[in-house]
């Protein structure tokens, strides 16, 4: 399946991608008169915590001085509770093992657990952490953050981010990422910090940092120099991003990674 990949050489990633980006330079109908193309950024690496390297992490986030973690897989999908100082596990609640965890986030002291093909939205009390069904979604579950009390954005592979209420999970509007017209597909982790939506590409090493009202990518973020070659013999794609506001920094890793990495743009 799909989400068992976790390698595709890098010269298909970046064939697509410049591929993309030649595409739109050549006049193609979806392109805006005035292409605003995004910048690149690169990430700097101002420190690292160690990661469980059995964790498949499919959602990453920062409340209250608590770092959460969403690991996948079916048998093996968990929630857990970390310490961003150490990055050491506090507590583990496993899910049932008929359900394969994805993204989360927290809105009002509850942490909402996207699952991949159920469509069932989990959530937790954060302060007594036990599961309970809140939602369905209609598609499958992949990332998912909170842009405010009342609304949370989710991911389902597609280039389509869905911004949904709180209290039902219906849809209010949805958003199609592009750079110039050209969609960007495989999104799926997600976060929201200082205004814009951050998002992972599956399979890929970049970042695409997101405008929430056009879906415009603004920047493209480079992270592909975080693991050494070495590191990346058993780690999958790239897949955790949480904003630390005390840091003012974001926390990446990925399934399988070795490190979390504490990093600047
Ligand atoms: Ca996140």
């Amino acid at each position: 399946m799909l989400k068992d990949r976790r390698f595709l050489p890098a010269c298909l990633i970046m064939t697509l991608f410049v591929t993309l980006l030649s595409c739109n330079g050549t006049g193609n109908s979806n392109s805006n008169p005035d292409p605003v193309l995004p910048e690149t950024l690169y990430v700097d690496v101002i420190g690292t915590l160690p990661h469980d390297t059995s964790a498949f992490t499919q959602g990453f986030e920062i409340h209250d001085g608590i770092l959460w973690e969403s690991t996948g897989h079916y048998g093996y999908s968990t929630l857990r509770k970390l310490d961003p100082s150490n990055g050491s596990i506090i507590e583990t609640y496993p899910l049932p093992d008929t359900l394969f965890g994805e993204g989360i986030t927290i809105v009002n002291e509850k942490i909402y657990q996207l699952t991949w093909q159920s469509g069932l939205v989990l959530e937790w009390d954060i302060e007594n952490p036990v599961m309970t069904i809140s939602d369905t979604i209609e598609t499958e579950g992949w990332g998912i953050c909170s842009v405010s009390s009342s609304t949370v954005v989710t991911s389902n592979g597609s280039s389509t981010l869905s911004f949904r209420d709180i209290t039902s999970f219906n849809t209010l509007r949805t958003i199609n990422v592009n750079i110039d017209g050209g969609t960007i597909g495989l999104l799926n982790e997600l976060e929201y910090a200082v205004g814009y939506i951050y998002a992972n590409r599956y399979y890929s090493d970049y970042i695409y940092r997101i405008d929430p009202e056009t879906g415009n990518v603004t920047a493209l973020i480079d992270a592909s120099s975080l693991l050494s070659g070495y590191n990346r013999i058993n780690a999958g794609a790239l897949n955790g991003i949480a904003w630390d506001p005390e840091r003012e920094a974001f926390l990446l890793t990925g399934k399988n990674w070795p490190t979390v990495f504490i990093v600047t743009f």
